[in-house]
């Protein structure tokens, strides 16, 4: 049986992404992210059939929270076996958006997700290293006070990835709107 690989997501406005482009450069061999695969996951799923993403689906028609009043703040980098691995724009407050993925987990723990484990750190993947990428030491550096206005998150979006040869592309599946 066909499998879906879900994750759920903040996804900034146009103005917002715009800026996080122009942001990216700095790191030789980086692979940047594009405005399509720009997002925060609040939760990742993974891969589940399609009767559990439906439900998934549903669970999530009946999130009730608030509009998130958002910024981009700082830049900051992910390693992995000692290795750069991601650099990523860092958003706050942290409070409301991990609140929201509190609220997330819980709702999709009743239609049998398995709770979160890991730590729950909001960011916005900018590139994906690997042991070919240059040094990322100028670009966190020159990003350090990277700041936005402020932007509202006003709604949560269910995603499907999907996996390819030039990295993987997002689809958005629903939209679960937030409150004013
Ligand atoms: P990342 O950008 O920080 O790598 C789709 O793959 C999204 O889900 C990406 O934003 C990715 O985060 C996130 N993701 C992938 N695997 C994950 C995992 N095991 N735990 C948490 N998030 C994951």
């Amino acid at each position: 049986m066909s499998t879906h690989r879900l994750f759920v997501a903040l996804r900034p406005p146009r103005p917002i992404r715009r800026q996080l482009i122009a942001a990216m450069h700095g790191i030789s061999g980086a692979r940047w992210q594009d405005d399509e695969q720009l997002h925060l996951t609040l939760r990742f799923i993974g891969e589940v059939d399609h009767h559990r993403a439906e439900d998934i689906a549903a669970a999530l028609g009946s999130l009730y929270a608030p509009t998130i009043e958002a910024r981009i703040a700082g830049v900051g980098l992910f390693e992995r076996q000692g290795r750069p691995h991601m650099v990523w724009a860092g958003v706050e407050p942290h409070a409301p958006i991990a609140a929201l993925h509190r609220k997330i987990d819980q709702l999709l723990a009743r239609v049998g997700v398995v709770p979160e484990t890991r730590a729950f750190v909001p960011h916005i993947t900018l590139a994906r290293l690997n042991r070919g990428s240059g040094p990322v030491a100028p670009f966190l550096a020159l990003n350090s006070d990277l700041a936005s206005a402020p932007f509202p998150f006003g709604h949560v979006t269910l995603y499907e990835s999907e996996m390819g040869h030039g990295g993987s592309r997002y689809h958005p599946v629903a939209r679960y709107p937030l409150d004013e």
